[in-house]
């Protein structure tokens, strides 16, 4: 047979390129929804450096306005920024588990969760390092308000209390299935862990719910999952 009347089949998906900071909060939701849908190797992924501000550089900038990670690029150079509108974008390619929601109320519920988690834990934390710790350098933090960062920790803190008493009466942060809200809060925790902000010791729940957390593959290999295909932006 001539090599040239060979099948090789469906044609192969399109790779997507994924601009991040391996082991930034931010990139880990993201990271962990690919290998939750076991979407690793349709990706490569870009480092961009925060802490030498790559973020804040003109080349930067032209893919995302905001000037923060994490970033997707299509194969036909559309760049998606915000976890939210990636990870959507990821969970409507293809695949169980839907992370999402299927129902119009699953959708309704884990979008409200997951925004409350943004809103009264990640988010918070992220103001509170940028403001209220050093942050990433002086050459990055150009403006910062302590007195709203340290608002934005106590913030926080009211929001882990909130999230213990909701996995008190359910065993996901949006009901009964895994869920992009889990997704969010287990972002919000990587970044507390990062700026020694422990879990109050009266949140019984929500530290049972991260430990079990901890358990997934896709939360434990979210870091490693970059380093075969590592390209530097
Ligand atoms: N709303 C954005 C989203 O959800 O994607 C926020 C993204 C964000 O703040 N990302 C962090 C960032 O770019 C990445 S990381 O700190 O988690 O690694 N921070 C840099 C900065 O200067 O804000």
């Amino acid at each position: 047979m001539n090599s040239d009347n060979i099948d090789f089949g469906a044609t192969k998906p399109a790779m997507m390129t994924i601009y991040d900071w391996p082991t930034g909060p931010y990139p880990a939701r993201v990271r962990i929804a690919l290998a939750e849908k076991t979407l690793q190797s349709r990706v490569r992924f870009g480092t961009v450096d925060l802490w030498k501000g790559e973020h804040k550089k003109p080349e930067f900038l032209a893919k995302n306005y905001s000037g923060t990670l994490p970033v997707l690029e299509l194969d036909d150079g559309t760049f998606i920024a915000e976890c939210t509108a990636i990870t959507e974008y990821l969970d409507a390619l293809d695949g169980a588990p839907t992370l999402t929601g299927r129902t119009p109320r699953e959708k309704g519920l884990i979008h409200m969760m997951s925004k409350r988690a943004e809103l009264e834990l990640l988010d918070a934390i992220s103001v509170y390092f940028h403001h209220a710790t050093p942050g990433l350098g002086p050459d990055v933090e150009t403006y910062q308000n302590a007195e709203w960062g340290f608002r934005q920790r106590d913030k926080a803190l009211k929001g882990m209390r909130y999230l213990d008493a909701i996995l008190k009466r359910q065993p996901f942060v949006a009901g009964e299935v895994f869920s992009m809200a889990d997704i969010t809060v287990i972002g919000g925790l990587i970044f507390a862990g990062l700026v020694k902000l422990p879990v109050p010791a009266e949140c019984g729940a929500l530290q049972a719910w991260y430990a079990r957390m901890q358990e997934r593959p896709s939360v434990k290999n979210r870091v490693t999952m970059s380093e075969p295909t590592e390209t530097p932006v």
